[in-house]
């Protein structure tokens, strides 16, 4: 038996996807499917996977599909969005993703990377020129950093007089759009003036970076999985990807050479997109990374299973109402509390089985995007973020121990390409104050900002030590019994006001 898609395939494509990974098979594909097959359009999606053949070779080898396994704790659902039309391995063929680029009927690219691949600085937040990568792509060579591929590919699309196009970031950073606009221009004013000139004028002219914010977790697959699905769908899926019911996609609507109807999958257009991404990527991801390292240092393996933890779920909670909802604005027409309690299931979605060693990995990245800005805000008014204190600690315990302090399994099976700078950092650091002034201050990891913020570090520092002296447990009970006393301070103050 052969896998069968839901609908009929688009028989051209439109978009060049790069970053075939699992989240973007069961979220961008899923809402595509869903546009054709409510509006048509030739919105075939041609999928570029980074690195990696596995994906690759198993869509070809399946006719191009695969299957989406919809996961509650009560029931599996499957679905096969067929809308690849073409599918290869960007490492292996640069020089085929820059003419894919240039390409007229392509009219989106759209990206999933994380937030690893775009060759910024963390602590500049410009493009990374020391990146060896990104200095090759300068120098000439097909390129390899999707800041490269993206830059060479609109020099070659202005050089071909085509289109317009418009680049759609669906990776979980602030401003997500503006950001990637910035990285390309800056990665072609790096180029002698004559070489990126041209494409600098399309970019002005002919190309457009709307935001986005995406949501749907979708962890790992596992072997059972795959046999599970091919059971349900009568035939061998080697790559079908697990997710959540949840889905959401707000998306800004600047597109410069048309889009699929994605509203049709449920997708918003709003010219709100930066509060949908304030919301999500500090409530849902900041909490998410706080959950992960907690889970972890508890010896707990998934994410359900860390909410599970009465304690874990209370610091999860302050963290919510304390530190991220007074630094957001809630996009219209939001239930902010709805908003919260739908977290809390979908992160105790046992059936899921998503691991805190994923949401844990690349936490250099990914808490750079998530904390600075909260935890400031919060320094700003006057009060510590105690448990976003707690998750900077939380994630160096787990990343870089201090000598003699073991964080258990699930913290080593993170990865980050941060860790073994971090880890030379701990092993002669004396204690946690001075671990965190090195990371924070010394190496500025979250950005300038908090580098300087001495009360925020020597906070940090003290977690590490009672997490590594004490245990997590009396960590996260010193944490929420001093946010909730700096609330309760907070609404006594307020009570006295006249
Ligand atoms: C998670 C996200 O791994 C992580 O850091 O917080 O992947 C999260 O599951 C998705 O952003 C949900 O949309």
């Amino acid at each position: 038996m052969t896998i069968i898609a839901d609908h009929p395939r688009p028989e051209r494509a439109g978009i060049l996807h790069l970053g075939l990974g699992s989240f973007h098979r069961a979220h961008q594909a899923v809402y595509t499917a869903a546009a054709v097959s409510a509006s048509g359009g030739d919105w075939g999606i041609v999928g570029v996977a980074s690195r990696s053949r596995r994906v690759v070779d198993a869509m070809h080898a399946q006719g191009l599909l695969y299957s989406v396994a919809t996961i509650s704790p009560d029931s599996t659902s499957l679905t096969v969005p067929g809308v690849h039309t073409d599918a290869f391995v960007g490492a292996e063929q640069p020089d085929r993703v820059v003419a894919r680029i240039a390409d007229s009927g392509i009219r989106i690219v759209t990206l999933t990377v994380t937030e690893n691949g775009y060759s910024y600085s963390a602590a500049t937040q410009h493009l990374d020129l020391d990146d060896a990568t990104v200095r090759a792509d300068l120098g000439g060579g097909a390129p390899h950093s999707t800041i490269g591929q993206l830059a060479r590919g609109l020099q070659a699309r202005a050089a071909a007089g085509a289109a317009p196009l418009s680049v759609l970031s669906c990776d979980n950073l602030s401003a997500n759009g503006a950001h990637t606009e910035k990285l390309v221009r800056e990665f072609l004013q790096a180029l002698p003036h004559a070489e990126g000139a041209d494409a600098l004028t399309f970019l002005d002219q002919a190309v457009t970076f709307p935001s986005s914010m995406v949501d749907r977790i979708v962890p790992a697959t596992t072997p059972e999985l795959r046999d599970r699905v091919s059971a349900l769908l009568g035939a061998r899926d080697e790559i079908p990807v697990p997710a959540e019911p949840f889905t959401m996609w707000a998306i800004e609507d600047r597109f410069a050479g048309g889009r699929p109807a994605w509203e049709a999958g449920g997708a918003v257009f709003t010219s709100e997109v930066g509060r949908y991404e304030q919301m999500k990527v500090r409530l849902l991801n900041g909490t998410h990374s706080l959950i992960a390292y907690l889970g972890a240092l508890r010896g707990v393996a998934t994410i359900p299973d860390a909410i599970g933890l009465d304690d874990v779920a209370s610091a999860a909670l302050s963290v919510l109402r304390s530190e991220y909802e007074p630094s957001i604005e809630v996009p219209a027409g939001v239930d902010i509390r709805e908003y919260e309690t739908q977290l809390f299931e979908r992160w105790g979605n046992s059936a899921l089985g998503h691991r805190t060693s994923q949401v844990g990995t690349d936490g250099s990245v990914k808490l750079r995007q998530r904390i600075p800005e909260p935890a400031m805000q919060a320094l700003d008014r006057g009060e510590m973020p105690h448990l976003i204190a707690l998750t900077v600690a939380g994630y160096l315990s787990c990343i870089a121990p201090l000598p003699g302090f073991d964080p258990g399994p699930h913290a080593e099976a993170m990865t980050d390409a941060a860790r073994e700078r971090l880890a030379a950092l701990a092993a002669t650091a004396r204690n946690g104050r001075e671990l965190a002034r090195r990371v924070i201050t010394d190496l500025q990891l979250f950005g300038h900002e908090l580098a300087g913020h001495d009360a925020f570090i020597a906070r940090v520092g003290d977690l590490i030590d009672t997490i590594q002296r004490q245990g997590v447990g009396s960590a996260i009970a010193d944490a929420v019994a001093a946010s909730q006393a700096t609330t309760s301070s907070l609404i006594s103050a307020k009570e006295m006001q006249p």
